[in-house]
């Protein structure tokens, strides 16, 4: 594919990741304005760079004409919880829309069963209709919820594979499934003391009258 058509493959994408940033961005505005605790954090996306589309259809045997169908995450969202619970409040606020705005084509779990690696998160994946000047389109698309202490871990350690080219050392490695295991402590011991927490940003909130529209 030229780079043009390229840049013509990726416009529904593009629109996708920007359509959907905004209505999981306003469902947080949405918990704040009525004064509630966002089960959201922060919400990012991004679009697939090209040349990692090619390396993945390459590692996952895909002809190049059937990414659109096969490659899952060439439109990634990522939604960002403060509690392991607020996952699945989040996955919940997703199958409410199933055959609404968007159809879920499965989920999947890596939170109760985290992945080797020692990655946790949790994926669903979606079909989302695209509107374009020809007509309806229809995308996969990833969504890839997490808390803050996950997405730090998963941050980290996927800069160590760019690093090492995906074969990172084994003495790291190891280290690597520790934090992990630790990041999921600090992820259970902060859900002890959940209502606490929410309590005080609420007052927090309050007194220096912040009111943030991320
Ligand atoms: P990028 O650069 O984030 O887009 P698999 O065949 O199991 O490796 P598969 O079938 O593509 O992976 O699906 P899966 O397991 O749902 O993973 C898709 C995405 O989840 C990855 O996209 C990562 O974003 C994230 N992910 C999965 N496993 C790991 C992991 O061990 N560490 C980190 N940091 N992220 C992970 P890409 O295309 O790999 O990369």
């Amino acid at each position: 594919m030229l780079v043009n058509d390229w840049k013509e493959f990726l416009i529904p994408y593009e629109q996708a990741v920007e359509e959907l940033k905004i209505k999981f961005k306003s469902m947080r505005k949405q918990y704040r304005s009525k004064k509630e605790y966002s089960p959201i954090e922060f919400v990012t996306g991004r679009v697939k760079e090209v040349s990692s589309i090619l390396e993945k259809a390459k590692k996952l045997d895909i002809p190049l004409n059937k990414i659109a169908e096969e490659m899952e995450d060439i439109a990634g969202i990522r939604i960002m919880c403060q509690f392991v619970e607020d996952i699945y409040k989040v996955v919940q606020l997703i199958r409410q829309r199933d055959g609404k705005d968007l159809k879920i084509v499965y989920e999947k779990d890596y939170v109760k069963n985290k992945k080797d690696s020692g990655y946790r998160s949790y994926h669903v994946i979606i079909k989302y209709p695209v509107q374009t000047a020809d007509g309806e389109v229809e995308i996969l698309a990833e969504i890839q919820i997490r808390t803050l202490a996950m997405n730090f871990w998963a941050t980290v350690e996927h800069s160590l594979n760019y690093k090492y080219k995906q074969s990172i050392p084994t003495e790291i490695k190891e280290r690597l499934k520790r934090a992990a295991e630790l990041a999921f402590l600090l992820d259970e011991e902060m859900s002890e003391i959940k209502e606490e927490i929410i309590e005080a940003q609420k007052m927090f909130e309050e007194k220096s009258g912040i009111i943030s529209d991320i």
